[in-house]
């Protein structure tokens, strides 16, 4: 009877722990964004997570956990660093308090996919993982130029007398402008919009609507200059931990994410038609300031960086330029 008592038990046991062991086989990852919820970056994740969640049942769970409101935009890249949550939607200069070189990333000239083939992913995740204690997942945005929009007209790329609305992506090209800037989280630009705190703000070619910056919008100063970059980002001991059949399901979905990244070229069409039938006018300079603007752009871009990291800036330069 006791025999058959502890037999009993032991099968339990082992049952127990060989159901403990096959859930074990699931992970959930919590994600974060630092861009907030009703914008597109978040519209375009949304759809992506319910696919890796349906697919990937007994295996990967994604749990989105919010936008800013869960943590702070210039909070978040630390977080992920810390594995306060495992994932962040991010973009590298919302997370330079990390470290310096993940502003860099604005600089590429050539989409992930030739990353990837170029070595220039390598060499990004070798430093993400040294410096950052993370590894770099997937760029979800591409083909999103830069612009500087204000309320102020200006005949030459001369930005004297503006206050600008910044963040590390903008600060030595607006400034080497003549700018006087001012850093903010996306989430505070409408209120300084409104109360004149700033005369204009740096922004990608697509997105404005999300945050009704239009209302208070006169002109976009064309060209564009950079890419912007918003990519997944993941704790290292974290993503260190998965199980192979884990990471190769993640790293299947991180390639379908950015196989999609396709949209961006017509969404940046249909944003600037938009922004013009909302009234917003382009800037744009004569052929000789158009070049100087842009030629300026990246070399005060990578000025910046050799000054930061000197050697990072110059393996980065030619891995990241066409
Ligand atoms: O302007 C910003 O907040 C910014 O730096 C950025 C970066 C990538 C995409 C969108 C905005």
């Amino acid at each position: 009877m006791k025999a058959r008592f502890l037999k009993t038990a032991v099968v339990a046991l082992l049952a127990a722990s060989l159901s403990a062991g096959a859930a074990a086989q699931e992970v959930t990852l919590r994600l974060v964004s630092a861009f907030g919820e009703n914008g597109i970056y978040v519209k375009r994740l949304l759809p992506w997570i319910e696919k890796v969640n349906a697919e990937g049942k007994g295996v990967l769970q994604i749990n989105f956990l919010g936008g800013p409101k869960a943590i702070p935009t210039f909070e978040l890249g630390n977080a992920v660093k810390t594995g306060v949550v495992e994932i962040g939607m991010s973009t590298g200069a919302f997370y330079t308090n990390v470290m310096p070189e993940a502003d860099f990333l604005k600089l590429t000239q050539i989409t992930i996919a030739e990353q990837r083939k170029n070595g220039a992913f390598d060499a990004i995740n070798q430093l993400w993982n040294e410096k950052g204690n993370m590894q770099y997942l997937a760029r979800m945005v591409e083909n999103q130029a830069f612009h500087l929009y204000t309320n102020k007209k200006i005949d030459k790329p001369d930005l004297t007398g503006l206050k600008i609305r910044i963040t590390p992506v903008y600060r030595d090209f607006f400034q080497a402008l003549n700018a006087s800037v001012i850093t903010t989280p996306p989430g505070e630009l409408y209120t300084a919009l409104e109360r004149g705190v700033v005369d204009g703000y740096g922004w990608p070619i697509g997105g404005i609507f999300d945050f009704n910056w239009q209302e208070k919008t006169k002109y976009r100063v064309d060209p564009g200059f950079y890419d912007a970059e918003v990519s997944l980002i993941m704790n290292l001991p974290a993503y260190k931990k998965l199980t192979d059949a884990q990471r190769a399901y993640l790293n299947k979905q991180l390639l379908a994410l950015e196989a999609e990244n396709t949209f961006w070229v017509q969404y940046a069409k249909d944003e600037t038609a938009r922004q013009e039938k909302a009234g917003i006018q382009t800037i744009k300079f004569d052929a000789a300031a158009t070049k100087a603007y842009s030629d300026k752009a990246y070399e005060v871009g990578w000025a910046s960086a050799a000054k930061q990291n000197p050697e990072v800036a110059k393996r980065f330069k030619a891995l990241f330029t066409k």
